[in-house]
């Protein structure tokens, strides 16, 4: 059987990260793709360049041709400008819509069959042109946010109460902004619920971290955004395509009706498998958890509504 093909547009900090874990794990080949003339050749190469060392066959072609990614199994894209510090998710909206329209042509164009996991923020607003402008089934246009949302909250709980990050359970609903919605209610640490091991205050503030814990990272940087936990997480869900392992993930979903919302992406807890988004679950909600996730799908509607395909 031959190896799978990933394509990573965007060969940027996320981009190099990713095509060096996709190796690294034997999961697939890859085409790196930039627009800046050397960056993906040269990442390529010194990627590929550690692959004796890892011991993986797996490798890396370095591209700014479209046809090279021609035949993929999955797109994995984060061109786009990241945030500088001081800036909104939001604020990215008008640049990065115009880049992620070529590239969804250049997807559309050269993979029709393929999966494509977006992370470029606006990552809502992102994710809904790139379904747009392929055409293709929601199933196979998702994005990337609620995975590393999650994981952000994992370790704040597990660094305040001194426990292992992997017995922690924490779930992220809504948009990937200011406005996501971390469920208390659903997290716990191996099912002991959060409200058993942490007083209300610590709670709170843990919940207010994770909202800002992007900027945080971008106002330490001050030159750029995360880059190591977005390549892992969107990795995490690749490699639940490429296996079929379905795994129940909080990604951007497209929504139909599920959970009052419709005709927008939205982060939700979702199985993931061959075919891309295989389910999406929804959970019971009580009020107060209703009415912050309705503020965050009207942030997402009205983003939504600011673009123009
Ligand atoms: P960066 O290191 O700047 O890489 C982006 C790459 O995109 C650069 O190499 C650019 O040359 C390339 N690019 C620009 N225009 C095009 C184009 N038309 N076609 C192909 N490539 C192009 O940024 P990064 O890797 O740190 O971040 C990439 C994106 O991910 C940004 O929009 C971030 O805001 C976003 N991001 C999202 C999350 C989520 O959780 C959703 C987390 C972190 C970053």
């Amino acid at each position: 059987m031959s190896r799978r093909k990933i394509s990573l547009i965007g060969a940027g900090n996320i981009g190099g990260v990713q095509a060096q874990l996709i190796c690294q794990q034997q999961l697939a080949d890859v085409v790196l793709f930039d627009v800046v003339e050397g960056r993906a050749p040269g990442k390529a190469l010194d990627i590929n360049h550690a692959l004796d060392a890892w011991g993986t066959n797996c490798t890396v072609v370095g591209t700014d041709d479209y046809k090279d990614t021609a035949g993929s199994d999955l797109y994995i894209v984060t061109a786009g400008l990241p945030r500088k510090p001081g800036m909104s998710r939001d604020d990215l909206l008008s640049t990065n819509l115009g880049i992620i329209k070529q590239v969804a042509a250049g997807i559309r164009d050269n993979s029709p069959d393929a999966i494509v996991i977006v992370v470029s923020n606006p990552l809502d607003a992102m994710v809904y042109a790139m379904k747009e402008v392929t055409g293709f089934p929601k199933e196979r246009v998702f994005g990337m946010a609620g995975v590393l949302d999650s994981a952000r909250f994992k370790f704040f709980v597990a660094e305040a109460l001194g426990v292992s990050v992997g017995d922690v359970v924490a779930v992220v609903l809504g948009g990937h902004g200011d406005t996501m919605v971390p469920l208390v209610r659903f997290s716990s640490v191996n099912g002991v619920p959060l409200s058993q091991l942490l007083d209300s205050d610590t709670i709170a503030a843990i919940v207010k971290r994770v909202q800002g814990a992007g900027g945080e990272i971008v106002g330490l940087l001050k030159n750029g955004s995360a880059f190591v936990s977005p390549a892992v997480a969107s990795v995490t869900m690749a490699e639940s395509v490429l296996l079929d392992q379905k795994r129940v993930l909080p990604c951007a979903a497209y929504l139909e009706g599920e959970y009052g919302a419709s005709g927008i992406y939205m982060g939700v807890p979702v199985v993931i498998g061959a075919k891309g988004v295989e389910r999406i679950l929804e959970l019971e909600l009580e009020a107060d958890e209703k009415a912050m996730l309705q503020d965050s799908i009207d942030h997402v509607v009205k983003l939504i509504g600011e673009i123009e395909i």
